[in-house]
């Protein structure tokens, strides 16, 4: 079986971050170990909510896991609680990878022209040293912007500008980068994706949902790095990241009683599993 870890935060409540990559990556058959970075009582949209640091438990947490020569097929970093930890983060991917082992960043840190609470275009630039190690990133267009140290463009944007934003993350350093929420016709919204390494390029969207949940970044990723581990392409990795999210976004439209702070991925599981299967 395939071993999978996954870095980011719990946030107990909120269905995000690891309460989201958990599950998910494990109904792809995959064992999937987990660093938090940090513990939050709710995610950053609640008011109020509680946050601590786990930076200073990481390094007797890797410690421990070298002395038991544990290695894993894919190492895949969400939501990173402080600067330090992105350094930390580079060396477990050093440490802990096999000869084909795949390496996923989500450079989680903002959404909409807007950084979240807690960070800041210092953490962003630190964020960008983090991409250029990895095989994969999957930015959102405001992440990808201050990945560059550009401004923001908000939704006056074409193909074009997609592509050379696609071609100047690969630059920083890592092999593929993938964009998502593009959207070219007011209806549709996708993830645009270019590999380096064949100069290919990709599109994949459906039509846009009315609404806008929070986690979806979270399930796309997840998704993605679960379907990469059990060997499927990188595009229709791809393709079964956003069919999911999709379907998770419909399954909450559906319960008339959905929470506001995640999405229902929970009743979207049969897809899933019967789409992996095909
Ligand atoms: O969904 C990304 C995410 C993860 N973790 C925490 C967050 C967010 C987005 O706001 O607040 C704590």
């Amino acid at each position: 079986m395939k071993r999978i870890l996954t870095i980011q935060d719990i946030s107990c409540v909120g269905k995000c971050s690891l309460t989201v990559a958990l599950p998910i990556i494990s109904a792809f058959g995959v064992e999937t170990a987990v660093l938090p970075t940090a513990v939050l009582s709710t995610h950053t949209a609640f008011k109020g909510f509680t946050f601590r640091d786990l930076t200073d438990d990481l390094p007797a947490i890797c410690k421990h896991w070298k002395e038991q020569n544990i290695q894993f097929d894919g190492i895949y970093t969400g939501y990173l609680g402080s600067a330090e930890q992105l350094d930390i983060v580079k060396d477990i991917f050093n440490q802990f990878k096999n000869d084909n082992s795949f390496f996923i960043v989500d450079p989680v840190m903002a959404d909409n022209g807007k950084l979240y609470a807690g960070f800041d275009s210092k953490f962003a630039l630190d964020m960008s040293k983090l991409c250029a190690k990895a095989d994969i990133i999957v930015p959102n267009l405001t992440e990808a912007a201050l990945l560059l140290g550009e401004d923001y463009k908000g939704d006056c944007y074409d193909e074009n500008y997609i592509r050379q934003l696609l071609l100047k993350l690969t630059k920083l350093g890592c092999k593929k980068a993938v964009l998502t929420g593009v959207s070219f016709k007011k209806d549709l919204l996708g993830v645009y994706g270019y590999d380096s390494e064949n100069n290919n390029y990709f599109y994949y969207y459906r039509e846009k949902l009315p609404c806008i949940f929070h986690g979806t970044g979270d399930v796309f990723a997840s998704t993605l790095c679960g379907a990469l581990a059990i060997g499927k392409s990188f595009f229709d990795s791809l393709k079964i990241a956003v069919d999911y999210t999709v379907e998770c976004i419909n399954a909450t439209m559906r319960n008339p009683s959905h929470n506001w702070y995640g999405v229902d991925f929970e009743t979207a599981f049969p897809y899933l599993i019967k789409r992996i299967s095909e």
